[in-house]
């Protein structure tokens, strides 16, 4: 180790107030995301969230699966942002079913919030909610929202070190999405590296790399989500 580094300074448990999260309110987030789930399972709704750090292609995924799945699900788009309906506008192009969720200051979407938004759709008339949350690799990994499968996005462009410097997002996904590999080589970054931490962190998870641009691997994260 180099002798200018200096020993680790810790955050003892509750030491951090801003960030350490009081567990009533996780408590009280997981028994509204089961009521979620529960409502969902009545309807026979499979709801997907969609994570990862801004701009790594959540909207872009999201509309290549839209493309590919609309024929065969009645598909329903939430989408999380502070304060714009950018995303949901785009979204809304595919002749979908869109609810923006704008969550103010907050970096993540909360159970209650997905709650009140599953309120403005006809669940009967869905078989599939794609939830896209805000941007951020965090936060979101605390709140479950009551869905049956997470899928976490990460690109080549935020760098080599996204995966092993956020484990927990991704030890919590059924699928992880390596985007933007047509950006790898001029990135410099190694896209079977990325695949590797996927793998090490999560061995249950499917990994998947993709251009979401052109559509390239897109197929591939519907399979691994059991929609196709
Ligand atoms: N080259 C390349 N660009 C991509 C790819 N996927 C998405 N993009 C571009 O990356 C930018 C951000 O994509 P979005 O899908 O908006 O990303 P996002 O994660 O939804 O962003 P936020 O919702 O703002 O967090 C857009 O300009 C996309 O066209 C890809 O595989 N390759
Ligand atoms: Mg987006």
């Amino acid at each position: 180790m180099n002798p200018r580094m200096k020993r680790v300074v810790k955050a003892e448990e509750g030491e951090v107030y801003d960030i350490e999260l009081d567990a009533e309110i996780l408590e009280a987030n997981r028994r509204i995301a089961e009521e979620n789930r529960s409502l969902l399972r009545r309807y026979n709704v499979t709801a997907i969230d969609v994570m990862g750090s801004t701009g790594t292609g959540k909207t872009t995924l999201i509309a290549g699966m839209i493309r590919l799945l609309k024929g065969r699900y009645r598909i329903a788009v939430m989408k999380g942002d502070l304060t714009t309906t950018i995303d949901a506008e785009a979204i809304s192009r595919y002749d979908v079913d869109v609810v923006p969720i704008n969550t103010g200051k907050e970096c993540h979407l909360d159970a209650n919030l997905v709650r009140k938004a599953l309120r403005t759709l006809k669940l009967e008339d869905l078989d599939l909610i794609f939830i896209e949350n805000v941007g951020n690799l965090i936060c979101p990994a605390e709140f479950p929202l009551g869905s049956e499968k997470r899928v976490v996005v990460v690109s080549v462009t935020e760098g080599p070190y996204m995966i092993v410097k956020h484990p927990f997002i991704f030890m919590d996904a059924d699928v992880i999405v390596i985007n933007k590999i047509d950006l790898a080589e001029a990135m410099g970054v190694e896209v079977d590296k990325l695949r590797m931490d996927a793998e090490t962190i999560n061995p249950r998870a499917k990994v998947v790399q993709t251009n979401c641009r052109s559509g390239e691997g897109v197929g591939e994260v519907v399979k691994a989500l059991g929609l196709m």
